[in-house]
């Protein structure tokens, strides 16, 4: 089955590949990025956005990632607004010196120094959509947020999340560890479940 992955997102599209290629699942990477006007308040008003806006250009079913990072001591944030959360009002901006992930990085660390409250929790929404039908799944991971980035492996907040029951960060830990217990490879795996059930349906 081919699979859009709406999203440019390589470190995104690098973790869709990793578990559902081995799978037989084709995946089908966007030659460029759609800029969905209307943002959506939630993570999933968001991926049924990406989801349909991918689908109407490309014709193939199509898989939206929303997904972002809530640090509980300054909830619900950065939350939808992750992937900008350098350039966004609240706790004041962020330079963006080498990348946008080292900036929104800089801007969490300054926000919770001196915090006794490091918890957080990843969590994704996946959004399929096939045309006339589409459903979605969530996931999520608990940890705490580091005192320093740690790790190269990963993208995005992985070097400063420190998932619940380890001492690594995702940054730290091999891809299969991160998969094993991420939001998304937990959500890949109950969105992997669902169209197990659904052959013939989307095509
Ligand atoms: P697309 O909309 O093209 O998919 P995006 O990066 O803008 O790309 P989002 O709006 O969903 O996607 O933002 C999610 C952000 O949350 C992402 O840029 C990362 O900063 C962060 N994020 C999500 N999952 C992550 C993960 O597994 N590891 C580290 N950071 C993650």
């Amino acid at each position: 089955m081919r699979i859009l992955i709406a999203s440019t997102n390589k470190g995104k599209i690098e973790e869709f590949r990793r578990i559902l290629e081995p799978l037989g699942f084709e995946v089908v990477e966007p030659k460029e990025k759609i800029e969905v006007e209307e943002r959506g308040e939630t993570f999933l008003e968001n991926a049924c956005l990406k989801a349909k806006a991918y689908f109407e250009r490309y014709g193939i079913p199509t898989l939206a990632d929303d997904s972002g990072l809530i640090a509980d001591a300054i909830s619900p944030y950065p939350g939808i607004y992750s992937s900008r959360f350098y350039s966004i009002d609240f706790g004041g901006k962020e330079e963006v010196k080498t990348t946008k992930d080292e900036a929104n990085i800089r801007k969490l660390l300054r926000l919770l120094k001196g915090k006794k409250e490091r918890s957080a929790k990843f969590v994704v929404v996946l959004f399929f959509y096939g045309g006339d039908r589409g459903f979605f799944v969530e996931g999520e991971v608990r940890g705490r947020i580091s005192e320093e980035p740690r790790g190269e492996k990963g993208f995005g907040y992985d070097p400063v999340f420190i998932p619940e029951g380890y001492d690594k960060t995702f940054g730290e830990l091999t891809p299969e560890e991160k998969d094993r217990i991420s939001h998304r490879g937990r959500a890949i795996r109950k969105f992997l479940e669902i169209i197990k059930g659904c052959e013939g349906v989307f095509t």
